[in-house]
């Protein structure tokens, strides 16, 4: 190669300050500083092609300061991707460009994951490494044998998930996961040394990993530095002493190159400073022809490996995994025939660990774990063996105390693809895993969230561990399933929608307290369309009651007393309000008609919050819940005391039909 390692990264550091400028937005700063290690790292390390973009066994590359986008779009456009092209790259950040403010994964093939909230990109990494050793030790090193490379940026090393993260990574001695970081001690406040005093290195090497420091702007210490991190068997942290925005004369080494427009002037003399003298969007045509040879390096190791795909005994099986669909026979119908034969009353978190034995019998790719709480949340199935540094091949992880943690591995794992990842906490602690929780959505990732203990109904540990607000707060997210079955039957419907759903995250909240079986006949999904009429009123309909979970039972129990005082009453049992939202018109008239409240009265009873309900309900109808915080006693006593059972929400519902035929009346 006749061209210099630096007038190549010179390309990607004019695409950036020259597509930031022409936004008037975005970040130069850091695709200016890390250019040239980004360029060790495509030039020479990589192994990737970009005209087969999802090649199972490319190394996958996370960038984890998505702030950064315009490094990872250049790089993708230099090295030959279909996508972005140099007119998307003129639109970074407008409407319909895939070149979008933060690097999304659904938007550009070679984008592995979404990043931009900081930390969150090298914990998803984390994942995707868990999942690559446990796929290589199934498939074996003919099918599985690549690394996964992190861009990280100081933000992603102080938030506190990277703890979590580096924890995990370190226990589980990740070796193939390497993470560049780019040390410019700069962050938007200014210096780093504002507000961080932490040796980093210091701290990674005490959880486990290797460590070595370069010069970010040498490439052949870069390249040492990487060569040194290849060749040691834990997880490494090469921290890249950079400048952010270098090139930029009067602005590098400042905060003020982080996220703004460089301005026209600073562009044009940095354009001098590098020596770049082609316009903007334009790159001289030795330096695309040697970005494009660097993009077309693991070629024949694509084609070697393809070979040795179609020769595989395990091919077929392979890709299945890989293209993320269930075995053709996969059913839990016989587990569910088996239950309507002989109904059980359990807790939904105990239906959940038997459903699941079901499912991982059926589903080899399933990879469950909780954050140390497996015995409460019932994840681990009989045969589940840990996955651990010893034996990749468990299908069961430890995550210890980490749910952020957790969920953000949960989401490089589904992305990595070939595994199907679920996960436990307690519902309280989805606060604590919630923004992995909001990124599974974002992202389209298969991701199943396993959240037990999910009300009052958990009793005496009070109301830290009493989830309220939590259930309505998870439904707001948008493209996330949120599950709340009633009995056994319900929760192995609900697991199989879950696992159904290639493209988004479900939550299955799941009780402590033992539940009766509410299901009795055989026949399709009923969870399916979110909610069903689980019973219908035997006298003329006056009142429809919506309940989900533990409180479809306390629901039944209003009926019957309803039902005795001579009111018909309808019971919706309501496991998943975004599926029912999604049912064509017909189907949500039928179960909840749209008429004035004085001819039927709706009611909801759920063991949390009640804003949110109206929507069903309507604001004349009646909302029966939690709308302050919980309390420490059993869980009967609590019910009780918050009048969540029949004996008290009967006469309420009574008492409101009958003021509404006094109004009626007058
Ligand atoms: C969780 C989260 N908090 C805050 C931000 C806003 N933010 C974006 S970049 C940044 C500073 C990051 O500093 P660093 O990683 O050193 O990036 P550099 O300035 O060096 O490019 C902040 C606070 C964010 N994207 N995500
Ligand atoms: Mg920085």
């Amino acid at each position: 190669m006749t061209v210099k390692p630096r007038q190549l990264a010179n390309a990607i550091r004019a695409l950036s300050m020259d597509a930031v400028q022409a936004a008037d937005s975005g970040h130069p700063g850091m695709p200016m500083g890390m250019a040239d290690v980004a360029t060790t790292l495509f030039t020479r390390y990589l192994k990737h092609d970009p005209h087969s973009p999802r090649w199972a066994d490319r190394d996958r590359f996370v960038l984890s300061a998505g702030h950064g986008s315009m490094l990872a779009y250049s790089l993708l456009h230099l090295t030959g991707y279909a996508r972005p092209t140099i007119g998307d790259i003129r639109n970074f950040r407008q409407l319909g460009s895939p070149c979008a403010g933060h690097p999304e994964n659904f938007e550009l093939e070679g984008v592995e994951v979404t990043t931009g909230p900081l930390g969150q990109g090298l914990a998803m990494a984390v994942g995707m490494a868990v999942a690559e050793r446990h796929l290589n030790a199934t498939f074996g090193d003919g099918l599985v044998d690549h690394r996964t490379w992190v861009i990280a940026g100081d933000g992603c090393l102080m938030e506190g998930i990277n703890h979590e993260a580096v924890g995990l990574a370190g226990h589980l001695r990740l070796g193939r996961l390497i993470v560049l970081w780019d040390d410019n001690r700069i962050t938007i406040d200014g210096a780093v040394d504002l507000s961080s005093s932490e040796n980093v290195l210091g701290r990674y090497d005490s959880s486990g990993w290797h460590t070595v420091a370069c010069d970010g702007h040498d490439p052949a210490d870069i390249a040492r530095a990487i060569d040194e991190a290849l060749a040691d068997p834990r997880p490494s942290l090469v921290a890249c002493r950079t400048i952010i925005g270098y090139g930029a004369p009067s602005k590098q080494g400042t905060s003020a190159t982080h996220g703004s427009a460089l301005g026209d002037a600073e562009v044009a003399a940095a354009r001098v400073a590098l020596g770049w003298n082609a316009a903007p969007f334009e790159i001289p045509d030795d330096i695309r022809a040697a970005w494009a040879e660097a993009g077309a390096r693991a070629r024949p190791e694509r084609a070697a490996w393809e070979a040795r795909l179609a020769a595989h005994a395990d091919r077929a099986e392979f890709e299945r995994r890989m293209a993320g669909d269930l075995p053709a026979g996969f059913s839990l119908e016989a587990y569910i025939d088996g239950l309507l034969a002989d109904p059980r009353k359990v807790a939904t978190r105990k239906a959940s660990e038997m459903a699941l034995e079901a499912i991982n019998a059926q589903l080899p790719e399933t990879l469950g774990g909780s954050a140390d709480l497996t015995g409460s949340n019932n994840t681990k199935t009989k045969g589940q063996k840990p996955l651990t540094a010893e034996d990749y091949s468990g299908r069961y992880i430890y995550y210890g105390i980490r749910e952020f943690g957790m969920g953000a591995a949960m989401n490089g794992m589904a992305l990595h693809g070939g595994v199907i990842p679920y996960g436990g906490t307690f519902l309280v602690f989805s606060d604590y895993a919630r923004p992995a929780i909001r990124l599974s959505a974002l992202q389209q990732a298969r991701v199943v969230y396993v959240m037990t203990h999910d009300s009052i109904g958990l009793g005496e540990d009070g109301p830290t561990h009493q989830p309220v607000e939590h259930l309505n707060a998870l439904r707001l997210i948008p493209g996330l399933d949120v599950f709340r079955p009633a009995d056994v039957v319900e929760t192995a419907e609900c697991w199989e929608l879950a696992l159904a759903r290639k493209d988004g995250p479900s939550l299955l909240a799941l009780s402590r307290q033992n539940l009766p079986q509410v299901r009795d006949k055989a026949g399709e999904n009923l969870c399916a369309k979110g909610a069903y009429r689980l019973r219908a009123a035997a006298a003329p309909r006056r009142v429809i009651l919506i309940a989900t979970g533990s409180e479809v039972e306390i629901a039944l129990g209003v009926a019957e007393a309803l039902e005795a005082a001579g009111v018909g009453a309808d019971v919706v049992s309501m496991p998943c309000w975004s599926r029912f939202d999604a049912q064509p018109a017909a189907y949500r008239d039928d179960i909840l008609p749209d008429l004035p409240a004085s001819d039927i009265l709706r009611v909801s009873i759920e063991a949390g919050a009640t804003m949110g309900w109206e929507r069903y309900t309507t604001t004349r109808g009646l909302r029966f819940g939690v709308d302050g915080y919980g309390a420490s006693a059993p869980a009967p006593d609590l019910y009780d005391h918050f009048g969540l059972t029949p004996g008290k929400i009967a006469p309420r519902v009574l008492a409101a039909l009958g003021d509404i035929q006094g109004r009626l009346a007058e």
